[in-house]
């Protein structure tokens, strides 16, 4: 009888905690109960190293995600060493996702001198060991904006790198097929080499399994044309793999109406694109976030900028209404994944073009701990494809300079919100 009881109880905490995993097939995401996956996410990082260990804060926070519509977060930084059951089971509980950044500031690969080694591996190895358990983990990004200069795009084929050791991490761990993706800066002059970089090559080992923009073209009254999201969403067409906004919520002109989330989940890109992730949850000096903790007060050594990072969430109006409403609204369907079958094939790798896109092709990534010396900046510059890279070999014409129309703000927005996450980093130090 006991043991009846009990069984019963344990079957019953399992259905309660049960949600639906996230995997990739095509360009779309799909929940393993069969439906299409649509993120509508909020950017989370209260405190830089992890947001994601106490569950007081956690349950205050999810229970008014709920209330907002939201499915996911996305946090910049964790803590690999931490506890973070509490707090993913809490917002399992809400029907909330995680979208993860492997790196950390000092693991984290950048374009002033590239490189990916045994160090960042085993860092970014770790976060994946510690969140794989969790049914609500939803993808790992192996980068946040690593490139955004001409220059900088030799340091895309060590993103690429990263991808694939991951991918090969998690799979010779026999850990589910969670998506291994990259977060990239708007920047109009590396589009669209970057993107269809990203995704290009015949082996899909060494490919990323989604692909994400931060992008802030929208701002006040805007529209799909006028925005630039109509010239997006053409680059992103017959994308092979899934495209979303990691970041998106340009905060001037205000009101901030969030009109763009219309178009997102609407007819007009909902069939490319898989939703997107306002930035951000926390109000603080950047001024993107649309619940606060209490009033600013003054600097402490506690509370650095003024800003309360913890308590009872209070919705900034008309930022969170405004984004409620949209989201209430705008349930796309999608397709099951059993009637979708992709015939998609992946972008041509994008050929050398100076101050513009310096990677020619398909290039042979680099090797786990290759140094980024004369040597292997030719091999990426002068390179032609190895005998696993590019489908359609360096076709992808680019011209120089800004694409015409693309406003200078988008890149201003990502700078102050990127800056506002750097800021508040140091000083948690
Ligand atoms: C790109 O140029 C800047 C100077 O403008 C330099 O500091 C940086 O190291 C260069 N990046 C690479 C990867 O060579
Ligand atoms: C990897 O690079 C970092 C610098 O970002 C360095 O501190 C670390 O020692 C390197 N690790 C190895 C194994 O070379
Ligand atoms: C779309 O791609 C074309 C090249 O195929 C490029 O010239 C244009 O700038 C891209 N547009 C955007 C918005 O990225
Ligand atoms: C695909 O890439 C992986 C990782 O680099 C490599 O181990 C594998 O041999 C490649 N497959 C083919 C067919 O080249
Ligand atoms: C969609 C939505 O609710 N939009 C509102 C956003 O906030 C402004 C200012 O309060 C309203 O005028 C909009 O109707």
């Amino acid at each position: 009888m006991r043991a009846s009881f009990l069984t019963c109880v344990l079957a019953g905490l399992t259905a309660v905690n049960a949600i639906a995993t996230i995997s990739v097939k095509g360009s779309k995401f799909f929940k393993s109960d069969g439906s299409q996956f649509f993120i509508k996410g909020i950017a989370y990082q209260l405190v830089p190293d992890d947001p994601l260990i106490n569950n007081d804060q956690c349950k205050l926070d999810a229970s008014l995600m709920k209330d907002l519509g939201a499915n996911s977060i996305r946090v910049y930084h964790v803590d690999p060493s931490g506890d973070h059951k509490a707090c993913m089971s809490t917002f399992a509980d809400a029907g909330i996702y995680l979208w993860v950044d492997l790196d950390t500031f000092t693991t984290q690969i950048n374009q002033e001198s590239p490189h990916w080694n045994e160090t960042q591996l085993k860092a970014f190895q770790a976060v994946m060991d510690e969140f794989q358990q969790f049914d609500n983990t939803a993808g790992f990004l192996v980068g946040n904006e690593v490139l955004t200069k001409a220059n900088g795009s030799v340091a895309a084929p060590f993103v690429k790198a990263a991808a694939r050791d991951l991918k090969a991490y998690r799979n010779s761990k026999k850990y589910r097929d969670i998506p291994v993706g990259y977060s990239a800066a708007d920047i109009a002059s590396l589009r669209p080499m970057l993107q269809n970089y990203m995704a290009c090559g015949t082996n899909a080992s060494e490919s990323l399994d989604f692909f994400s923009l931060n992008a802030y073209e929208w701002c006040g009254q805007s529209s799909y044309t006028q925005s630039g999201y109509s010239q997006l969403t053409k680059n992103a067409t017959g994308y092979n793999i899934p495209i979303f906004l990691s970041e998106t919520g340009c905060i001037e002109p205000k009101p901030r109406n969030f009109d763009d989330q219309q178009a997102i989940f609407g007819d007009e890109m909902s069939s490319v694109w898989s939703g997107s992730i306002i930035y951000e949850w926390i109000e603080e000096a950047n001024g993107y976030g649309i619940i606060k903790y209490g009033e600013k007060g003054e600097a402490s050594p506690e509370n650095p900028d003024g800003y309360t990072r913890s308590g009872t969430p209070t919705p900034i109006s008309p930022d969170f209404p405004n984004l409620s409403n949209h989201w209430k609204t705008l349930n796309p369907t999608g397709v099951k994944e059993s009637n979708y079958n992709p015939t998609l094939t992946p972008p041509p790798c994008p050929a050398y073009t100076s101050d513009v896109w310096e990677v020619n092709g398909g290039v042979a990534l680099p090797t786990l701990g290759q140094t980024f010396d004369a040597g292997v900046q030719s091999s990426i510059t002068k390179g032609t494809a190895a005998a696993t890279g590019s489908a359609g070999q360096a076709s992808q014409s680019a011209t120089k300079g800004a694409a015409p129309g693309s406003p200078i703000r988008e890149v201003q927005g990502m700078g102050l919100g990127l800056i506002g996450v750097l800021v508040g980093f140091f000083w948690w130090m």
